[in-house]
């Protein structure tokens, strides 16, 4: 079978699962958040990235179903954790380039929010810096829509992309994520060490929180807490984990 049949099918026959990647506070060490990642557990070839399968998704349109349970699980794993009375966290969710100019995203996102019963407060939206400078008039209605829900939203790969600073000003965000390939270098690398400084005083001067992504090293996190940084995700605390060992974590931070 190609890709896209077999794609269509894992989805069909429930081999999709979310991880979950701790995101915590730079100054308390406090877990915050959860990023859901999703994997696909192939009975064959087992776990396979979403690097590999996305693309197709885009490009095929199951994205849009394939999206519509990525929201709809996080919500509903976030919804499980706040009822079992574990400690409140936001559950970012990254939404693709096609998903969020194509498909009727405020429409789905409501209808999950609705049926999970998860208070659109601790919902994150992540769209990339790519997706909002393809089409940023396009991309400021919705993101202006998905606000009116009451959710957050955040702009991922910050730094990778080639959006005008004059746009994002005008976007309604609320957090920035810088890009894990300006932190992998530091402390070795000192333009990096300029452009993740630089990028948290710009997302600061915005209005917006950063949270630094792939932090690996001590180092790394001294820099960042140096630097004012809010919050951190990275091997560092920890890999993406699927949702019963996140369960342990939150209950260690009860
Ligand atoms: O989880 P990493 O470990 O492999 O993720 C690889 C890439 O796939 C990243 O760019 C990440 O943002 C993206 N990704 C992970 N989960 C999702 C998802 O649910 N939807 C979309 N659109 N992208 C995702
Ligand atoms: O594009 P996005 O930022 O959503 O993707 C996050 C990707 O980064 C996922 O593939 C996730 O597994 C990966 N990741 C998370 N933490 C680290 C880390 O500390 N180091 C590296 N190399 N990758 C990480
Ligand atoms: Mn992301
Ligand atoms: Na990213």
């Amino acid at each position: 079978l190609e890709l896209e049949a077999r794609l269509r099918r894992a989805l069909d026959q429930g081999h999709m699962r979310l991880y979950y990647q701790p995101q915590i506070d730079l100054q308390t060490g406090r877990l915050m958040g959860a990023e859901a990642l999703l994997r696909w557990l192939d009975p064959e070839e087992g776990l396979i990235s979403p690097a590999r399968f996305i693309p197709v998704a885009e490009s095929s349109g199951v994205i849009g179903p394939l999206g519509l349970w990525v929201l709809g699980e996080a919500c509903r794993q976030g919804q499980q954790w706040r009822t079992a009375g574990l400690p409140d966290l936001t559950i970012a969710v990254n939404v693709s380039l096609h998903q969020f100019l194509l498909t009727d995203l405020v429409g789905a996102t409501n209808q999950v929010l609705a049926e999970s019963c998860f208070p659109a407060e601790f919902l994150e939206l992540e769209i990339t810096e790519s997706a909002l400078a393809e089409k940023p008039e396009d991309a400021l209605a919705v993101l202006t829509r998905l606000r009116e829900l009451g959710l957050r939203l955040a702009i991922d790969d910050f730094g990778t992309g080639y959006s005008s600073l004059a746009h994002l000003k005008r976007f309604p965000l609320d957090l920035l994520k810088i890009d894990q390939g300006f932190i992998r270098d530091i402390p070795h690398s000192a333009d990096d060490m300029t452009i993740s400084s630089s990028v948290i005083a710009l997302g600061h001067a915005m209005g917006l929180k950063v949270l630094a992504e792939g932090v690996e090293t001590r180092e790394q996190l001294a820099f960042l807490q140096e630097k004012g940084c809010d919050y951190f995700q990275g091997y560092l605390c920890s890999r993406p984990v699927p949702a019963e060992d996140f369960t342990r974590l939150l209950e260690k931070a009860r």
